[in-house]
């Protein structure tokens, strides 16, 4: 036993009665333990070594065919009351969710090892940092949360001997019958439900499920925040490092942008830019008033396509060692890996990522995907090339400006700042991106997703935008400035017009100049934005007059997206009744007022 802690102990007690492993297995972090367990999936089947020479310690994996991204149809949150999970969530109530459950894992680990997982989400020894106990009867799991959080005896450490305080997580892969999957969340109770899949965001109970729905709920009870965004550092030539959070979709660019490479014009100067995360951004006012933030995650669940020595050669190298992959291809010739966008030359001797063995230069030239376009690398965060020196601080870095951002063709302009924090607040509420492939259903359909969180938020969105304003009023003027951006605005051939990825540093240095106060701004009717010549464009092929294009603002599409039917933004805020604070109310009568 690694714990005392008779909380735990007594919970790990009820699951093993449930699921009726044939064996129990506490994971204490140990490389010997890690080791055996590699090993053994192997020689089940469940994995595979890659090269070890040109890809040392890593790994592969396939999910079911039915199983490669998550399902939001099938995800609930289980409050005692349903407008506490709000429009935005599927709802059951906890005794009916918990009826339907329970007999679904009787002996569902029967002749199976439960493998029990503690984990530390946020670094050790900090205040911020909470603890959480998966059980699973999946290696591949264990092997995941052994690199995307801090586990094994550690944890306990953090969680101490009498602390009822860590989230309860069972995991059983069960059938992978989709249409018995669901993905639970009990606020109340500090615990998770996961049965049915074996992917992801469905399964890394620490990820999604935790550190966003349950922590956002603990949040808003708690005086803190838990948020989708990446934390970057951008450090000038005199050695100061300022810090950016933001908060885009899934697949979206977070992981791009957290790991940017500066261009040339920065990059000589001596401006530096570093990791702290990618995907969770933990947010706390701190003694001296500012907001701070950590990451509470140790490793990189990114996508893989479209990575790439030119895109985010910092990921790639992050992914050369140590690293599992998830329903990318496999080079049978090189025994290594290939996905979309890795580089023009797809591998002739081809697995693809269902397992058929495919010549690969054929099988694209027929319009097939070697890879799935959710296919992921799952790498510690201390192998990234550019990981902040502050990665491990229990303190965490300071944040000076919070981004919001969405895939949007027309309407959004390349930046804007908001007003203030209650429109940077309102600025995040309205947010829209085109859905993508991180989660199953169509891909490329507008939806309103406020502040990246529609998926994650564990309870009433109304309830969590009113927890920003409060939020707000509590850091009052050291509160970080609050921005709006877009990589994805395309031609009327459908191209992107702007760059992207390394060149959004051109972008996120206005940003800082504003919170800096170095920089002019042009008041329009939806926030302040950048003039045109201050977006440095020396060594980019574009012209101002694509910048002035970039940022122009189209009125009539402006309010089109506040009336249209079903998918507009008095629809959406329709949807939340009385929970909907007046400020955003009031927010959005002004932007339709600045816009007539
Ligand atoms: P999750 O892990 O699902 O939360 O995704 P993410 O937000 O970290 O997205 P990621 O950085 O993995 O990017 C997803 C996709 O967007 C990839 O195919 C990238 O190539 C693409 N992408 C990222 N940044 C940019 C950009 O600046 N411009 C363009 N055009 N595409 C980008
Ligand atoms: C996302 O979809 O936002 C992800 C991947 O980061 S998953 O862990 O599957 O949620
Ligand atoms: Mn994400």
């Amino acid at each position: 036993m690694l714990t005392n802690n008779k909380n735990v102990l007594a919970w790990v007690d009820e699951m093993v009665a449930l699921c009726k492993p044939a064996k129990v297995v506490w994971i204490d972090g140990s490389e010997e333990q890690l080791q055996a367990l590699r090993d053994e999936a192997v020689s089940t089947g469940e994995m595979m070594w890659l090269n070890q020479e040109k890809l040392p310690g890593c790994m592969y994996h396939r999910t079911a065919v039915n199983d490669v991204a998550r399902v939001e149809d099938r995800t609930f949150i289980c409050s005692t009351k349903k407008e506490d999970a709000g429009p935005t969530n599927n709802w059951r109530s906890p005794q009916e969710m918990h009826g339907m459950l329970t007999p679904m894992y009787y002996g569902v680990m029967e002749g199976k090892t439960m493998y029990v997982i503690p984990y530390s989400m946020g670094p050790i020894g900090s205040k911020m940092s909470k603890v959480g106990v998966e059980v699973t009867d999946s290696i591949y799991v264990v092997l995941n949360m052994d690199i995307m959080t801090r586990v094994g005896k550690r944890a306990f450490e953090q969680l101490g001997d009498e602390s009822n305080d860590f989230v309860r997580g069972l995991h059983a892969k069960a059938d992978l019958d989709d249409q018995k999957r669901y993905i639970v969340h009990f606020p109340e109770e500090n615990s998770i439900c996961s049965i049915n899949s074996g992917y992801g965001g469905n399964v890394l109970l620490g990820k999604k499920c935790f550190a966003l729905r349950i922590a956002s709920y603990q949040g808003k009870n708690e005086g803190w925040m838990a948020e989708h965004m990446l934390i970057l550092g951008i450090e000038n030539p005199q050695g100061e490092t300022k810090y950016i959070c933001a908060a885009f979709p899934s697949a979206c660019g977070k992981t791009n942008l957290a790991m940017l490479i500066p261009p040339e014009i920065y990059a000589k100067q001596g401006y530096k830019v570093w990791t702290v995360g990618d995907d969770i951004a933990w947010l706390r006012q701190g003694d001296d008033g500012r907001l701070w933030a950590i990451n509470p995650e140790n490793g990189f669940f990114g996508v893989a396509p479209g990575t790439n020595l030119k895109s985010n050669p910092n990921a790639l190298h992050t992914t050369e060692k140590g690293t599992i992959f998830t329903n990318v291809a496999l080079n049978n010739e090189t025994n290594t890996v290939w996905w979309e966008g890795l580089d023009k030359n797809p591998p002739v001797d081809a697995t693809e990522w269902k397992g058929a063995k495919v010549n690969g230069p054929e099988y694209v030239a027929a319009g097939n995907k070697l890879a799935h376009p959710n296919s992921r690398f799952t790498a510690p965060a201390k192998n990234c090339p550019c990981v902040s020196p502050e990665f491990d601080n229990p303190q965490g870095v300071p944040v000076s400006a919070i981004v919001f951002g969405g895939r949007r063709a027309k309407t959004a302009p390349l930046v804007y700042q908001s007003f203030d924090w209650k429109h940077g607040t309102f600025v995040g509420s309205i947010m829209a991106s085109e859905t993508t492939a991180a989660a199953a259903g169509a891909v490329g359909v507008v939806r309103r997703d406020p502040m990246a969180m529609l998926p994650f938020c564990g309870y009433n969105m109304g309830d969590y935008w009113q927890h920003w304003l409060d939020m707000g009023e509590k850091l009052g003027d050291k509160a970080p400035k609050i921005f709006h951006v877009n990589w994805f605005r395309t031609d009327s051939e459908g191209h992107f017009i702007w760059p992207g990825f390394g060149d959004n540093m051109r972008v996120l240095m206005w940003i800082l100049a504003r919170c800096e106060g170095t920089a002019d701004a042009v008041e329009t009717p939806i926030g302040y934005e950048p003039k045109p010549e201050d977006i440095n464009i020396e060594g980019l092929d574009i012209s101002l007059e694509t910048i002035k294009d970039l940022l122009s603002v189209d009125k009539e599409s402006w309010m089109e997206d506040i009336t249209r039917e079903g998918t507009g933004i008095e629809a959406f805020y329709a949807k939340f009744g009385s929970k909907l604070p007046a400020e955003m109310r009031k927010q959005l009568e002004a932007l339709k007022a600045r816009l007539a």
